[in-house]
């Protein structure tokens, strides 16, 4: 998909906040650092529209970029950021909590993890959340570039197993200097844009 129209509609952290389009949102989630901010970037073909952070850990908000009058991207900020204090990341997991449990507009979660590592406790528990709440969820294993391809499989099936990912759950091999897996990742929200949520 070629995006034409981006626009970061607000950066919220209240319900009051979110936008009310009403179009599908698909939501970024995973460590800090890991590349969502760059996931949406190499999807929407801007090289910096997400801030890609040069401090990890200072984002806040739920930030809501519109593509093209048609979904939301929703850039979270991302969780295992040791410098963050206690308080700020209870705040931080109120928030995200109560925006993923409680959107209707939510189709999926995006989760992405870097391919290379075998996923942290923080990615366990950010997936079993995920599914313990009925979300649906696409993996997005991202950074492949940096990992010879002959071990992608390899990396792969270690990311699954890690995850205990159930069978159903797609997983998507990335990268946003690449640009591998840039289909892929659209037809599956493409995909997902359509079912209606319960
Ligand atoms: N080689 C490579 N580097 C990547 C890739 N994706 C992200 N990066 C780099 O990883 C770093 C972090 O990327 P961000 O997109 O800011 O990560 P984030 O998950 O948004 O981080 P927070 O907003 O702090 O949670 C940056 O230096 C990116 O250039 C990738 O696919 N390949
Ligand atoms: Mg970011």
């Amino acid at each position: 998909m070629k995006v034409h129209n981006v626009e970061l509609v607000i950066s919220a952290v209240r319900p009051e906040q979110y936008p009310e389009d009403g179009f599908p949102e698909f939501a970024l989630a995973g460590r800090s650092n890991v590349g969502k901010s760059s996931f949406i970037n190499k999807m929407i073909g801007r090289k910096s529209m997400a801030r890609i952070s040069s401090k990890p850990g200072k984002t806040q908000t739920l930030n809501f970029y519109k593509i093209e009058e048609q979904l939301f991207f929703v850039d979270v900020p991302g969780y295992g950021y040791a410098k963050v204090s206690k308080s700020e990341r209870e705040a931080w997991g109120k928030m995200i909590e109560t925006y993923i449990t409680s959107r209707e507009l939510l189709k999926a979660v995006i989760q992405i993890v870097d391919l290379r590592h075998p996923p942290s406790d923080d990615d366990c528990m950010m997936y079993d959340f995920l599914k313990y709440h009925n979300i649906p969820c696409i993996v997005i294993a991202t950074k492949a570039d940096k990992i010879p391809k002959g071990k992608w499989e390899k990396h792969k099936k270690m990311v699954r197993e890690e995850l205990d990912m159930e069978a159903h759950d797609t997983m998507i091999l990335f990268s946003s200097e690449t640009g591998l897996g840039f289909d892929a990742a659209w037809a599956e929200i493409k995909r997902r844009m359509v079912i209606e949520t319960e």
